[in-house]
């Protein structure tokens, strides 16, 4: 068996844009491409880059944007933020990613939980098709959102936040909290809408697009429930008062900000999420 691996030609490219064109399923283009002899992972490879490229050409992915960002040059071991200092424990490139510890206070985590426990619901997924919401198996939490700045508490975090990755309170969601059950887990998904659905059109007119992710831990399970990166084999343990940031530039699996939230093993696990958006959200 031969292990030279095959170069992939522009006429190839061409084909594959002529058959996407005439609406042929990506599975099928692939099968024809295996059948007149491209290797899986060329065949594979090709089809990724080619059709990519094109959507991009085309004005279906947009060009890469401003994103949130702490302020790490000189590595800082700590990070002022509004009324308190903040630990960087970990950060990455490509993903962007950085680990915040004690981003929250003990207290404040409570008092998150105390405020969130009776407004929890079974957990809704922006629906990318029609661009409302809907629940959704791969998301087996409970959860509420707070309306920005709704009580002190949230106003104060919301502040920190801002201050943290110099963004806007403006730009943000409001913040969500999330139950997470022994069990329960948010199967991998990236936060930004997705460009080709019909429904995310209607979900940019709030503010644009989402452009990064602080998801801040407000207990520590027993056993289970970090947070996963599969793209890059890193995982984030849920420590009570610590956080994780993401930011992505664009709606683009390039940024592997593709993560979800492990199953939670012993103990029950509870988080607060705050979206970020590339302008105003309204
Ligand atoms: O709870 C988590 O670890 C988690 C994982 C993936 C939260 C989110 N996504 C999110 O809120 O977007
Ligand atoms: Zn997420």
């Amino acid at each position: 068996m031969s292990t030279v691996r095959q170069v992939v030609t522009p006429e190839l490219r061409r084909w594959i844009v002529e058959q996407a064109r005439a609406g042929q399923p990506p599975e099928s283009v692939l099968a024809a491409m295996r059948a007149s002899g491209w290797q899986e992972d060329v065949a594979l490879d090709a089809l990724e880059t080619t059709l990519r490229d094109f959507l991009r050409e085309h004005g279906v992915v947009p060009p890469p944007v401003a994103v949130p960002a702490p302020r790490l040059d000189g590595s800082p071991s700590v990070v002022r933020a509004a009324d308190r200092d903040v630990r960087v424990l970990m950060q990455m490139q490509l993903p962007r990613v950085v680990v915040f510890g004690g981003l929250l206070a003990d207290d404040e985590c409570d008092a998150l939980i105390a405020l969130a426990r009776p407004r929890l619901k079974r957990s809704e997924t922006v629906q990318q098709t029609t661009g409302g919401s809907e629940v959704h198996a791969a998301r087996t939490s409970r959860g509420m959102f707070f309306q920005r700045g709704e009580t002190e508490l949230v106003a104060r975090i919301e502040r920190r936040i801002a201050e943290l990755v110099h963004w806007p309170v403006d730009h943000g969601e409001g913040l969500q909290v999330l139950h997470y059950a022994p069990g329960a887990q948010y199967e991998p998904h990236h936060d930004y809408f997705d460009p080709a659905q019909p429904g995310t059109p209607r979900i940019l007119e709030r503010g644009g697009q989402r452009v990064g992710t602080l998801v801040m831990y407000l207990n520590t399970p027993v056993k289970g429930g970090g947070t996963t990166f599969p793209d890059v084999g890193l995982e984030v343990g849920a420590v009570k008062g610590n956080a994780v940031f993401f930011s992505y530039d664009r709606p683009d699996p390039a940024t592997k900000t593709l993560h979800g939230g492990a199953p939670v093993i012993e103990g029950e696990k509870w988080v607060a999420t705050k979206w970020l958006r590339e302008g105003v959200f309204r």
